[in-house]
This record gives structure tokens, C-alpha cells and sequence, in this order.
């Protein structure tokens, strides 16, 4: 067993075995199933390149041999930062085959953010591109392995240098493969987080594989569903809502889009008739503003889904008419739970609420300050246990306390109400998160950044309200040097290596904070204030 890795009580697991929801099947074996039932079918499209079901699985195999060859193990973690290329697909299955297990990080972290993970996990392996988006991430792969001891292996889709290529480890020669069963973990999704560093979210086999197959039911995937990938495949949500993963359990086929904008993404369509997609809604909002202006014919859409970050009515009212398409509502979080309004459901129901909880497995309490629950129609704190939502983050003893009640239901942090009917509606969060348009912004880990600064004594982020992002992030600062500038702050946290979308939008320099009855920083004042001066456009 991974040391640092929870694993789930014996009776719950015979439980979700027992009623159907856990089959025991794996990544590796679905692949597999595919390729034989569906060889010819293309699986993915990546520019003029594209890959049928049979050799996808004949290159992850082949690459999972090469993985052996080069020593790693069941059990090894790998850090995988791959953008949306085929490689990323081979790479996950080479990977899942062998059972090592990834860590999904996402194209913007950088070093910071993945010497941590690196670390965090002891990982052995680290597989990047080579440039993107004019990044260099050789360069940067050097950095984090001159800090991390454990890493052994550089491994790079593309011009690799001194490190290793991904299609030069693809290897001929056939060895055995071990045993990977459903209850084995698969990979790590990373939290959104609110506290400290990135928490690490543990997944088997059979809890993700459940909530693939039940998303695909949900959103009813088949061999003609055509999914364009826009946002960064390795996000939980483009994975597994029913993302990339629901389309190739369906037998369906992945258009990978190397950006989001429409320049990029209408053409595709046009010319892959696509039929399903997901955003975000500030994406949303502006492929709705470039449909008006752009003349490509994008009429074999079906669904949009958008989620991630509350979509509001305006938007959401648009999206339909604006794509002669449905509109599909996804509020879901990497920890598991996931709700979804349903394809045939009133327009009212995809406009106003974020959806129902996808399994009549999945316990949901909306509960008040004191866990006690709320009655139905009122606000409270979402909470939630079952089939396909952890019990526990890796290797995060003292979190894991706060995050996860004593009857194991997973704090979500979100507050919510419930309709009549079941369906959910977010209205706020406890947690100290920035959604900043889908990204989530962990305040804690971008203050400690800060703090790491000679001249600041003291850091607080909170959100600001925002008519696109939905929210951006504001920081107040203390200090006692009054040359200190926000434009210097930003050159130190860009300096530092992490995701940009983590750098505040804005920065208050203050000299004390507001302060709650019992002496902690109050946001909700520091919100306001914030709030107060754009309304004023100070
Ligand atoms: C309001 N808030 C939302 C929504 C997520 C599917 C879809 C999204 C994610 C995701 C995901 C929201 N309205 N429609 O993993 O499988 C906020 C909530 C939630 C947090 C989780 C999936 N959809 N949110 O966004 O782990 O605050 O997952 O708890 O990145 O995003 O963020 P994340």
C-alpha cells in the first residue's frame, strides 16, 4: 500500500462492489475492450494527425514496455504535464498499463508548483513538452531535477536535449506487464485547494471508472459523439465529465484543440462536425460574442457544457439560442461529486440550477454551521460521501481532519440550496478560494508566495467581482516600505515560477487588516472594502 494514501474501509468498498457501481475493470482494460470491439474507429485527432483505437492502444502498450525497460514501477508516481496532444493519451495509458501513477498538473504550473509535487510525491519520472506557448519547459524541467532528488527521468513529446523522447522509448520488445486491478490507484488529480499547497486527490480504477461510465450515461455519449477538447484535458472536469475519458469509454472521438479561442475552435468544428463540448463561462461568453461576427457553420453542435464556475442566467439563457445547441449545467469538483442538469430537462432547470448529483449513490447534506442539516430551499454548506468522491487526501494527515467529517462526507466548501426536486444551486463558498473563471486560486498558497518577500510583512487575498472572470484576485499588503509597488510584486511571483493565473489581478497596499471579533483576518470586511472602491473605480 502507498504510504500516505487512505484506502477505502473493506465494508464500504463491498458495498459499491455489491451494488454495481465498482466492476473491478481498468483504464488499461477499457482501452484494451475498445480496440477490439472498435479497431478502425478514430479515437483522437490532433491536427492532420489522427489515431484509431487499435493503434492507440498498440503505442501505449508499446510505450508501457519502454516504461518497464526504463525501470519504472506499479506504484511509481510520475509527474505528467502534457498540453492536448495524442502523446498525453499515450503516456496515461503506458502509465496506467504499468501501473505507475500520474500526476495530472496542469500546462500553466511551473517550477514551484512542480518541485512540490515532485517532492510531495517523491515522484521518479517527470513527463513535459518541449515548448508551449512559447514556455520552455526543458528548461525548466532542468530546474526542478537539479531540487529533486527522486526524479530520475526527464521525459519529453518533442526536442528532448540531454533527456529522454517519449516516441524513442516506444519499445518492440514485449515483457510482462503487472497486474493492475480496480482497486489499485489509477493516478492524482490536484484540489483547487484552499489552504497551504496543492492537496493531492488519491483515485482507483473503479471509483473513477464509475463516474466516467455514469457521466457518459448522463450525457449520452455513443460511437457518434464527436467531443472537442478545449480546456486542458488533464483538468477533471475535460477528463472525466464525461470528457475525454467518457468518449473513449463510448467509443467516440476526441478533437484536440491546442487553445480555447474561437479562431481555433470554430473551424474545428466546422470541419470535425462536432457534437459535444465543454467551457467555461468566460469562455462561454466569448465564443457567444465571436458567433456573432464569424461565419463558420457550427450547426452539428448538440451540447455545450458549461461549468467549473457559476454560469450565470444571462449567460446561460444565450448559450442555447446563440448555438442552436443544449446547454448542459456541470457542477463538479476533482474530490468527486459531480451534478448535472439532464439533456431533456426545462429550459428553466439549465438556466437557473447547476444540476442534480449524477448517481442515486451519491449522499449530499447541506448542513449549517453546527452540521446540522437545513431545511429543504435554504442555504448551507455543501457535504457529500459516495461511490466516486475520496475519503481522503494524500498524505495530508492534519487536512484531511477538517476536510472530511467524522461519518466520512467530504466538506466541499461550496454553499448551496437545494430546489424541491434535487437540484442544486450554488450561491457562495466557505472556503478562501478565488474562482477566477474555472481556475481556482488556493489564498493561502498565494499568500505564504508573498510572504516569502523581504518587504512584506503581511499578506491577505480575497476575490473581487468581476462581469467576465466571474471574480479576480485582489491582495492587500502590508508593509513598511512604501516604494514597494504592485508591479514588483507580480515580477517576484512570475520570478518564483508559478501559474500566472495565480498572480493577483490587484494589490491594496494597507497598513493594518479588519479584523473579526476573534482576531483573524476578516475577508469578508476585506471583500467589501475591495467591493467599495470598484464601485467607486478608485
Ligand atoms: C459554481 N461553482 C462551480 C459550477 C465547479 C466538472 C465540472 C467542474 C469541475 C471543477 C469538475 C461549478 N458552478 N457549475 O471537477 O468534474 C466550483 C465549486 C467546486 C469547485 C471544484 C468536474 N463547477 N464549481 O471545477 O476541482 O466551488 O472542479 O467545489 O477545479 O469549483 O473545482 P475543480
Amino acid at each position: 500500500m502507498l504510504q500516505g494514501y487512505t484506502p477505502w474501509p473493506d465494508e464500504v468498498a463491498t458495498k459499491y462492489r455489491s451494488n454495481g457501481c465498482w466492476t473491478g475493470e481498468t483504464f488499461g482494460e477499457v482501452l484494451e475492450r475498445m480496440a477490439t470491439f472498435t479497431p478502425t474507429s478514430i479515437a483522437l485527432i490532433e491536427g492532420n494527425r489522427k489515431v484509431t483505437y487499435e493503434e492507440l492502444d498498440d503505442r501505449a502498450n508499446r510505450l508501457a514496455h519502454g516504461f518497464i525497460h526504463l525501470g519504472i514501477k506499479k506504484q511509481d508516481r510520475v509527474v505528467l504535464q502534457l498540453t492536448n496532444t495524442i502523446t498525453f493519451f499515450e503516456v496515461c495509458f503506458a502509465l496506467f498499463r504499468i501501473g505507475a501513477l500520474p500526476i495530472f498538473s496542469l500546462p500553466l504550473h511551473r517550477q514551484t508548483e512542480i518541485t512540490y509535487f515532485c517532492e510531495h510525491t517523491k515522484a521518479v519520472a517527470y513527463v513535459i513538452p518541449d515548448v508551449f506557448d512559447r514556455h520552455d519547459y526543458v528548461k525548466m524541467a532542468r530546474e526542478v531535477k537539479g531540487k529533486v532528488n527522486t526524479l530520475q527521468h526527464i521525459i519529453v513529446a518533442g526536442d528532448e536535449q540531454e533527456f529522454l523522447n517519449v516516441e524513442a522509448l516506444m519499445s518492440e520488445e514485449s515483457v510482462d506487464l503487472p497486474n493492475i486491478t480496480g482497486s489499485d490507484l489509477a493516478f492524482f488529480q490536484l484540489s483547487g485547494g484552499s489552504t497551504g499547497l496543492p492537496k493531492l486527490i488519491p483515485r482507483t480504477h473503479d471509483e473513477y471508472l464509475y463516474s466516467v461510465r455514469k457521466s457518459v450515461e448522463i450525457c449520452e455519449l455513443s460511437e457518434r459523439t464527436k467531443y472537442l477538447a478545449v480546456l486542458p484535458v488533464a483538468h477533471n472536469f475535460t477528463m472525466s465529465s464525461p470528457g475525454v475519458f467518457g468518449v473513449l469509454y463510448a467509443g467516440g472521438c476526441i478533437i484536440l484543440s491546442p487553445d480555447p479561442s474561437p479562431d481555433t475552435a470554430f473551424p474545428l468544428i466546422e470541419k470535425e462536425k462536432i457534437n459535444f463540448t465543454s467551457l467555461v463561462p468566460p469562455l462561454a461568453i466569448i465564443w457567444i460574442e465571436a458567433k456573432k461576427t464569424r461565419d463558420y457553420d457550427l450547426t452539428s453542435l448538440e451540447v455545450i457544457q458549461v461549468g467549473g464556475a457559476k454560469c450565470s442566467a444571462e449567460v446561460a439563457k444565450k448559450v442555447g439560442p446563440s448555438f442552436g445547441c443544449s446547454l448542459q449545467q456541470v457542477f463538479g469538483m476533482a474530490e468527486g461529486l459531480v451534478n448535472y442538469t439532464r439533456l431533456n430537462d426545462a429550459d428553466e432547470k439549465n438556466v437557473y440550477t447547476q444540476g442534480r448529483p449524477m448517481s442515486e449513490f451519491d449522499e449530499i447534506r447541506i448542513v449549517d454551521e453546527e452540521d446540522q442539516s437545513v431545511a429543504i430551499g435554504d442555504t448551507g454548506h455543501l457535504q457529500v460521501r459516495g461511490p466516486y468522491t475520496i475519503i481522503a487526501y494524500y498524505n495530508a494527515e492534519t487536512h484531511n481532519e477538517k476536510a472530511f467529517t467524522h461519518d466520512g462526507f467530504y466538506r466541499t466548501g461550496d454553499i448551496v440550496k437545494q430546489t424541491e426536486d434535487g437540484y442544486l444551486i450554488v450561491e457562495g463558498r466557505d472556503k478562501d478560494q478565488i474562482n477566477r473563471g474555472g481556475e481556482k486560486i488556493a489564498a493561502e498558497e498565494v499568500e505564504n508566495y508573498l510572504l516569502s518577500h523581504e518587504d512584506v510583512l503581511d499578506a491577505a487575498i480575497v476575490s473581487m467581482p468581476d462581469a467576465f472572470l466571474g471574480e479576480r484576485s485582489c491582495a492587500f499588503i502590508i508593509s513598511q516600505n512604501a516604494q514597494l509597488t504592485g508591479q514588483a510584486l507580480k515580477s517576484f511571483l512570475q520570478l518564483k515560477g508559478i501559474a500566472a493565473f495565480k498572480i493577483p489581478d490587484r494589490f491594496e497596499f494597507v497598513h493594518e487588516f479588519p479584523q473579526t471579533p476573534l482576531g483573524k483576518v476578516s475577508k469578508k470586511s476585506l471583500r467589501e472594502i475591495i467591493q467599495d472602491k470598484l464601485a467607486t473605480k478608485i
